[in-house]
């Protein structure tokens, strides 16, 4: 397993979790994961490690523990697959953490351990992806028919309306990015009758293999017109190949990126526009959504309500989940003003 980096830990913070692990009867009681009034404990399980999206959220998970008083240390596997998250899941059961912050790779591989986390009383909170049947809580980032509208929008925009464009994903399972295809399909089959979506490819997160199947599909399909890639990780690895070939202002490339991994392809005309939400806005309210959960001042219930810090009060919406906000549209022109 690899270990990340663990979050400057408040001296108070830490010694109450040490008093708490040396303490047989507080690890032996399955409703004492420091859920009453110790210091919070929080294991954070991005897709995967690496990836610069989930280090910006983790970044902004970290600060809210913090702020808080609570350690928050992030876990996970090198690679996003199926289920390289469930042994993670598995040991954060096994230490009694208050909480574990999960971006789920798959609906409903993990939701056996998920369960038994709960069942020893730990809270699980889904952020980015979730895994509906079996969380407390989903903090979701944008609702997926506006994340889907504003997709669709930037491709049809950039290629006239009409001609082949082909997705390149992020891992087959992943919730997110296959709710969002979802109905950009039907957008597209609603709205953009001459726009034709001739391929789905999956770079599964990994630079190389995103960059290896944009190379295919440029390949495969020569008057393709657009690339709209779901996955911050898929966009930059898409950009890096476009950039240095003949395709470079021939394909569009769109999608979901951060604006500090992008900056350089849209100085350089690779890439016009493409959107996202604040990752690090988006780890900071599961943290202070996980502390309302475990203080009690929520249940997960429909019109719960609680204070994220600086991002100020949020209320639980529809089938126990919290929603950020709206995706943004990054460009030449508004680039230069965002740093993550
Ligand atoms: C990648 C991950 C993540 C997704 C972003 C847009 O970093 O797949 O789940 O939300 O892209």
């Amino acid at each position: 397993m690899k270990f990340k980096k663990t979050t400057a830990v408040l001296a108070a913070a830490a010694l109450a979790l040490l008093g708490a692990c040396s303490d047989p009867a507080a690890t032996d009681d399955p409703t004492d994961n420091n859920t009453g009034g110790g210091a919070l404990n929080i294991t954070i399980l991005p897709k995967n490690l690496g990836n610069p999206y989930f280090d910006t959220s983790t970044k902004g998970a970290q600060a809210a523990a913090a702020e808080i008083g609570a350690t928050a240390q992030e876990v996970g596997p090198a690679a996003g697959s199926v289920d390289g998250q469930v042994p993670y899941i598995e040991t954060a059961t096994q230490q009694r953490v208050s909480a574990i912050e999960i971006a789920a790779n798959d609906p409903t591989a993990m939701c056996d351990s998920i369960n038994a986390a709960r069942a020893a009383g730990v809270k699980v909170v889904t952020f980015d992806s979730d895994a509906p049947g079996c969380r407390d809580l989903f903090i979701n980032q944008a609702e997926a028919d506006g994340i889907a509208k504003v997709l669709v929008e930037m491709v049809a925009d950039q290629i006239g309306d009409a001609g082949q464009i082909a997705i390149l994903s992020a891992t087959a399972n992943a919730t997110n990015q296959n709710a969002w295809i979802e109905l950009m399909e039907a957008d597209l089959a609603a709205n953009h009758p001459n726009i034709e979506l001739v391929k789905i490819a999956y770079g599964d997160d990994d630079d190389q293999k995103s960059y290896d199947e944009t190379a295919a599909l440029i390949q495969a399909y020569p008057e393709l017109k657009g690339i709209v890639a779901p996955t911050t990780a898929g966009i930059q690895a898409a950009a890096r190949y476009l950039s240095t070939s003949q395709a470079k202002g021939q394909v569009v490339l769109t999608g979901l990126g951060t604006p500090d991994t992008m900056r350089n392809y849209v100085q350089d005309g690779t890439v016009q526009e493409f959107a996202l939400w604040n990752p690090e806005d988006l780890g900071y309210l599961t943290t202070y959504a996980v502390q309302a959960l475990v203080d009690g001042t929520i249940t997960g219930a429909q019109g719960d309500t609680f204070q994220a810090g600086k991002l100020g009060p949020f209320t639980v919406g529809p089938d126990s989940t919290v929603l950020l906000g709206d995706p943004y549209r990054f460009n030449a022109d508004n680039i230069g003003n965002f740093h993550f």
